[in-house]
């Protein structure tokens, strides 16, 4: 088999940045010529998972139809980038544990401060007012990864720069 997948398992805040960089990554790896497919809650959420809320559990549950739907893309060879809040270590213990072998977990780092006061759409400002219930980072937990194979920190450095990171760390870890 030439191609052997991975799933690139993204992991932070809304406004973090992981999107942006999901599509920055998945751009970088079309030009050397590998497959991929982005998951994220734009494509699942309206999708597969188009009856879950933001409840502990639905959530949890998320993540569990993402993982074993980045696991048939990997077997199939691609690189899986999946791009969710991903909020607990429960979560993550369960995504890594269905994936197995091939599961690379990206922190992008960012402090809440930051992704509040970027709030590109306005939710953050929402999730204060109370408009929107169980905001991840407001009134929903979000526990900081320990031990993520990758950290990227897109406060303090420029988005080439967090970009290249990822770009170089990820080719690292393609076997072909
Ligand atoms: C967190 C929410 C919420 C609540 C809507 N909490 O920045 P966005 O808008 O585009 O990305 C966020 C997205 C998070 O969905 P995930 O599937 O990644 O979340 S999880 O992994 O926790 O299941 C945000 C939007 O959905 N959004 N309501 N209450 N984010």
């Amino acid at each position: 088999l030439k191609q052997k997948g991975l799933v690139v398992w993204m992991v932070g805040l809304s406004g973090s940045g992981k999107s942006t960089l999901a599509t920055a990554l998945e751009n970088s790896l079309h030009a050397r010529g590998n497959l991929t497919q982005l998951l994220d809650g734009d494509n699942l959420r309206v999708g597969i998972n188009n009856n879950l809320t933001f409840s502990p559990e639905d959530r949890k549950e998320n993540i569990r139809r993402a993982a074993e739907t980045a696991k048939l893309f990997m077997n199939a060879g691609l690189v899986t980038i999946c791009s969710f809040i991903s909020p607990t270590e429960e979560i993550r213990a369960m995504a890594r544990e269905i994936i197995g072998e091939g599961y690379v977990e990206v922190y992008i780092d960012c402090p809440l401060e930051v992704c509040e006061s970027r709030d590109v759409k306005g939710l953050y400002a929402k999730a204060r007012k109370g408009e929107i219930k169980e905001f991840t980072g407001i009134s929903a937990p979000f526990e900081i990864p320990k031990q993520p194979e990758i950290k990227i920190d897109t406060a303090n450095q420029e988005l080439e720069s967090s970009h290249q990171q990822l770009v170089n760390q990820i080719i690292e870890r393609i076997k072909y």
